[in-house]
């Protein structure tokens, strides 16, 4: 753990900012007593930067976050009692995954209503209590826009299923069989075909997702009108901006051919390529988004680097960012869990700073909702080295020229479940993985299970682990997915009340971040990419310099630094080095895990 050392050096390295030695130092509670000076909004590290540039984003699966009504389900007033906590993480932005009325089919993610607050989670007092209270605290509020496809219990759809000449027949996207069979051969993301024959009229709707979820026409302008109707809603209210899920996947491929065979397993890279989806986001950019300060992130399942930028060039007026998945998805295909090599992870975060250019922006995130704990992916769960590599895992994730989205419970290094049988799943995605992979005999289900146990879904979305307390602290009730057995060891409480743990190093990287504008502008260069081991980049910004050193492996590395560099200051360790180093050092030799900030 730093020591005074840290705070001498700290101070000498960056005079102006007295602030960070001090509040590093000292271990909030994870109650809601509201410090006044909390609320001032921090001034642009680059001015004339946009406020979205300079956010880190604190990114709420609000069934799994905090229930304070003990029906076993995370709800809104339970963000609202924890607001304390992430400001003084140092979270600015909080991304709010679906709150809408919702049959909970894709938990959330099938929208029944777009005005409602779900009723599990609350009502509309508790959301606008809930965003008074954020932005009292100076963070902002981001929600999940889910309008490629709505429920299938939505109005709309109840209406459009009537009949084939009822008004809302063109709200969703209905063809007719071909040979008594599907229109085509689109396969659904949750298992089988993508087209559910109705029998109301025998015709087909198309779901790329569940059945629940029926895919909205955006050919058809009144359904756009009604999507910026919903935007205006939401951003009248205070609203800061969208996540826009799976937001290339809105315009369909014209005359819904055939996929080719060799798209059958990945057909994001076709659902996501329509030819109208820049035309529609332009649009949308010009009738509501241009008219507010808002923050939007697009979620771009099937996108390529290359055509990354048509999204983000902010010249082209469309979106501010969007997520890659190349990154998160270097370890698996679909399902399957597959190796990865620290160089393909090196390249993946070169590529994606290549896309923003200097036109652009990025996301750097690590987990969401939909994909497994960052530690136990890209990181080292073992009870011995979890903490030292969740903190190395964040000083990767924070020093990006990007904008950070962290998952809830990441900053506490939380760990996928030990997840057995199929039974202990309740992902859609899994039932119809499932059906289509076991039961259909092709593989076996000891073999799906091992591979599902580190790539599923439900390792993210395990509650929230506040306190030793009996589940957690997270219900009093029973929570609707099992706790994860070892929040006696990974909870909240420990944490904040230990200036060493994973939470304060985030606290730490956050303030440093907020602290030294190159280490959010700063170009990026990654100095020694076919390293297996570790991984050095530099972040530069007029004649500012950082360097940026960690060390994937379990064993120490002695280090020379690229070029002739030498480093002048440490400015952030995550508290595996020793001893500090002496100014003018050109090696280091770095400890299992180890992750530091220099400034060269
Ligand atoms: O990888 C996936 C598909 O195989 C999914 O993890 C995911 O469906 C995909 O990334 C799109 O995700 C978004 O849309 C889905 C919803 O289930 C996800 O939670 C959401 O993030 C449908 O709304
Ligand atoms: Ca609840």
């Amino acid at each position: 753990m730093q020591t005074a050392s840290f705070r001498k050096t700290l101070l000498s390295v960056m005079m102006g900012t007295l602030a960070i030695c001090q509040t590093a130092m000292s271990t909030p509670s994870t109650g809601s007593a509201l410090a006044k000076e909390d609320t001032p909004q921090t001034p642009a590290a680059r001015p004339g930067a946009p406020w979205w540039k300079e956010a880190v984003v604190y990114q709420i699966y609000p069934r799994s976050f905090n229930d304070t009504n003990g029906d076993g389900i995370g709800d809104l007033n339970g963000i609202t009692a924890k607001l304390d906590y992430l400001k003084t993480l140092g979270v600015d932005t909080i991304w709010l995954s679906p709150h809408f009325d919702s049959p909970n089919a894709d938990n959330g993610y099938d929208i029944r209503d777009y005005r409602k607050v779900m009723s599990e989670f609350g009502n509309m007092d508790d959301f606008d209590r809930m965003l008074a209270e954020m932005k009292r605290r100076g963070m902002r509020l981001i929600i999940d826009l889910v309008v490629n496809h709505s429920s299938d219990e939505h109005r709309w759809f109840v209406e459009s299923r009537q009949s084939k000449d009822n008004p809302y027949r063109d709200y969703y996207i209905w063809r007719d069989g071909r040979d008594g069979g599907a229109p085509n051969n689109y396969p659904s993301f949750f298992g089988g075909s993508a087209w559910k024959k109705d029998e109301a009229t025998g015709q087909y709707y198309l779901h790329y997702f569940a059945r629940k979820q029926p895919d909205l026409n955006w050919e058809n302008p009144k359904v756009r009108a009604e999507v910026y109707d919903i935007m205006r809603f939401w951003l009248d209210k205070g609203v800061s901006g969208f996540r826009m899920d799976v937001i290339p996947f809105i315009s369909k491929p014209d005359g819904l051919p055939d996929l080719p065979a060799e798209n059958l397993a990945h057909p994001e890279f076709v659902y996501a390529n329509g030819p109208r989806v820049h035309q529609y986001l332009q649009e949308m950019n010009r009738e509501v988004l241009s008219r507010y300060d808002a923050m939007t992130v697009g979620e771009a399942f099937g996108i390529s680097f290359e055509q990354a930028p048509l999204f983000t060039d902010a010249r082209r007026r469309e979106l501010d960012m969007i997520f890659h998945f190349d990154l998160v998805r270097l370890d698996r295909d679909g399902w399957r869990k597959k190796d990865w090599t620290l160089p393909e992870l090196k390249a993946a975060y070169a590529q994606i700073d290549r896309t923003g250019g200097s036109h652009g922006w990025n996301t750097s995130f690590l987990t969401n909702h939909d994909n497994p704990r960052s530690v136990s992916h890209f990181g080292d769960d073992s009870p011995e080295w979890r903490a030292v590599s969740a903190k190395a895992l964040a000083t990767m994730m924070l020093t990006q020229r990007a904008t950070p989205f962290l998952y809830q419970g990441d900053e506490l290094g939380m760990t996928n479940y030990p997840f057995h049988g199929i039974e202990d799943y309740d992902d859609v995605e899994v039932k119809g993985q499932w059906h289509d992979f076991v039961e259909s005999g092709k593989v076996s289900a000891e073999e799906y299970l091992s591979h599902l146990r580190q790539t599923s879904r439900d390792n993210a979305r395990t509650p929230m682990q506040w306190s030793a307390a009996p589940n957690a602290g997270f219900t009093t009730g029973t929570p609707w997915l099992a706790v994860n057995p070892n929040y006696a060891q990974i909870n909240a409480t420990a944490q904040v009340d230990d200036a060493g743990s994973v939470y304060h190093h985030h606290r730490r990287l956050m303030e440093v971040r907020s602290q030294i504008p190159a280490l959010i502008h700063g170009e990026f260069r990654d100095l020694d990419p076919a390293n297996p081991k570790v991984f050095a980049y530099t972040r530069t910004l007029d004649d500012k310099r950082y360097l940026v050193l960690i060390n994937f492996t379990r064993e120490t590395v002695a280090y020379d630094l690229p070029e002739g560099l030498k480093i002048a200051a440490t400015l952030l360790d995550n508290g595996a080095a020793q001893p500090p180093l002496q100014p003018g050092a050109a090696s280091v030799s770095l400890q299992p895990w180890q992750a530091t900030i220099y400034q060269l």
